[in-house]
């Protein structure tokens, strides 16, 4: 099949094209963000860690939970979303054509939205008036800045959505009866979802948090904020996965110099991200009070779907390489492992980022077990998860991404001495998180509490067995701030010192580009109707029954 469609011929082209230097700067303003959020968010990590184990003390006043509340946020929340807005600008920039006037102008003001509420959510934090962590669960309660800040960069991040969404619908008018580029499909499947998402966020903020906050009512249902949180919450994480999915299916196989596995698996591996990212919210609150048992089974069977595009990504990925080291000359099972590109950062980053996600995944399917869930749920066990999905899965594809982003965007080039410095960034990276996340698992297992700070618990001998693993964490986590500095330094060189020339833009094409695509998974009336109905059933009965006889509500705290 792959010899019929010239699989491995290269499109000079298409190699040489640049993204127009106006989008380039657009792209360049988000990363600029990102890079800010990395060194402060960062820096934030390497203290928890230190006071977790004992070996440092917080100066002035500044609280544990303080710092904790900075690093989730600025991390997770802000440095993810400056970053994917900026990656998918390029990515359907460069695909479906120059951004109109109209589309760029709304990614700026997308852009200065969202970094006005994040310095209005920042102060707050920095004031110690919302110390409430990254998922601000009542009734921890902040200041109504907070909150309006937090509103802020998710309605700037709609605007963004709104002008990516325009490039791409304009393409497809222009190409009727053609498949879009799949990148631009990739990154609109996402915007839809995180629209789709984030209205439960919007509205827990807007009509709960907002006026308690303000002390126009005096107390808050939990339990309902907490089920619109997650609503969110959930496919928020698949926000951040996706875009590291766009990288490993349409950038990475380029890097390597082949094609891509496959089109139509990659868009459908899409359109069932799209229709389970949101019903499955209740996962994350299998241990809480308030919701039927028969809503959390129905929920967990939902989230054993939402691994099945996984698994079809870890498929492809596996068939892309294996289909090249073949074509290379490797034999027996695992030849074709040593025909990769091992000296080149672009892909050697997104390649550990993919090797973690293996035990990452696994992890989550531990935690989606209800019952294995009451083991881990509220343990460091689940940091640790999330430490090997969202912080070396998804952002050490972003950083190697990051590494021929920048230099495009900047007329220069990554050299062999900058790539080198990646690659050890890379490695760093892996060392330390396997030190951290590994001794993050074990504990969770023994019992130790997430979101704590450094206790004896009044001399507990459980609490004891602890310490040592808490060292192990914060070694862990010095490795990877040291990596952290690298990335930066290896930031500023390719933003402003490196060599000038043209970095290319690697996109790649698959075995199957000549076929068409399955109709449906680009028919947008079809993926929003299963969207909502696989929503409504989900989610209708469980938040009508928050409305029967609900509980007093909790006042802040
Ligand atoms: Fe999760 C909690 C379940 C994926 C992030 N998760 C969290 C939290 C975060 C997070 C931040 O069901 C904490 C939230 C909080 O603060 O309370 N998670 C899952 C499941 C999956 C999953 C079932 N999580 C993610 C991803 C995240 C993320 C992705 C971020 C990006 N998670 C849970 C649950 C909880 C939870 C419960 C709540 C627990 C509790 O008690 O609070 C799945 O989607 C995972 C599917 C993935 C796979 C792996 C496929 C592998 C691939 C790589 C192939 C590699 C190749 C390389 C080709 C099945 C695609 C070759 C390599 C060689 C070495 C040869
Ligand atoms: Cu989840």
């Amino acid at each position: 099949h792959y010899r019929k469609h010239q699989v491995f011929e290269v499109n000079e082209i298409e190699d040489n094209k640049r993204l127009d230097p106006k989008d380039g700067k657009l792209v360049m303003a988000h990363m600029y963000v990102a890079i800010v959020c990395l060194i402060i968010g960062g820096l934030a990590g390497l203290v928890q860690t230190l006071v977790r184990s004992g070996t440092l003390e917080l100066p002035a006043g500044i609280g544990y939970y303080q710092i904790l509340t900075v690093h989730g946020i600025i991390l997770a929340l802000v440095l993810t979303t400056f970053f994917i807005m900026g990656f998918q600008i390029s990515a359907i920039s460069r695909t479906t054509g120059t951004f109109s006037p109209l589309a760029r102008r709304l990614g700026w003001l997308g852009f200065w939205v969202m970094l006005i509420g994040t310095a209005m959510a920042a102060t707050m934090v920095l004031l110690n008036k919302a110390t409430v962590l990254y998922t601000f669960y009542a009734p921890l309660q902040a200041h109504v800045i907070f909150y309006i800040g937090m509103a802020l960069v998710i309605v700037g991040s709609w605007i963004s959505a709104a002008g990516q969404m325009m490039g791409y619908f304009r393409y497809r008018k222009e190409h009727k009866g053609q498949k879009t580029p799949l990148i631009s499909y990739m990154a609109t499947i996402n915007n839809v979802m995180w629209i789709v998402c984030s209205i439960g966020v919007a509205l827990t903020v807007l009509l709960q948090m907002i006026p308690w906050s303000l002390g126009l009512v005096e107390r808050i249902d939990v339990t309902l904020s907490r089920t619109l949180f997650w609503y969110f919450g959930h496919a928020l994480v698949y926000f951040w996965l996706l875009p590291a999915y766009m990288s490993w299916y349409a950038v990475v196989p380029k890097i390597i110099g082949t094609k891509a596995f496959s089109d139509n698996l990659a868009r459908f591996a899409f359109m069932l991200f799209l229709f389970f990212s949101i019903p499955v919210g209740i996962h994350h609150q299998l241990v809480e009070p308030g919701i039927d048992a028969t809503w959390k089974y129905v929920q967990v069977v939902l989230t054993f779907m939402v691994v099945i595009p996984s698994l079809m990504t870890a498929f492809s990925l596996f068939a892309t390489f294996e289909t090249y080291g073949r074509r290379t000359g490797a034999k027996g099972l695992l030849g074709w492992l040593k025909t990769l590109p091992w000296n080149d950062a672009r892909f050697v980053l997104p390649f550990i980022g993919m090797a973690a996600f293996i035990p990452g995944g696994a992890g989550g399917l531990v935690n989606a077990s209800a019952q294995m869930d009451q083991v881990v749920h509220n343990t460091i066990w689940i940091t640790g998860h999330f430490h090997l999905t969202v912080a070396t899965a998804v952002i050490l594809t972003f950083f190697g991404t990051m590494y021929w982003l920048i230099p495009h965007c900047t007329g220069r080039v990554l050299t062999k001495q900058l790539n080198k410095l990646a690659l050890i960034q890379g490695y760093m990276w892996a060392l330390g998180m396997s030190i951290m996340s590994g001794a993050m698992h074990f504990i969770g297992l023994f019992g130790a509490p997430r979101r704590s700070t450094y206790s004896e618990y009044g001399g507990s001998k459980v609490a004891a067995e602890w310490i040592p693993y808490q060292i192990i964490q914060a070694i862990g986590g010095t490795i990877l701030f040291v990596s952290i500095i690298l990335v930066v330094i290896i930031f500023i060189r390719l933003a402003f010192f490196a060599p000038k020339g043209h970095e290319p833009y690697p996109i790649a094409t698959e075995m199957d580009e000549n076929l068409p695509t399955t109709k449906l998974v680009e028919n947008w009336k079809f993926l929003l109707v299963v969207t909502i109905a696989l929503i409504l059933i989900a989610y209708t009965i469980p938040v009508s029954q928050m409305f029967i006889d609900p509980p007093p509500g909790a006042k802040g705290f």
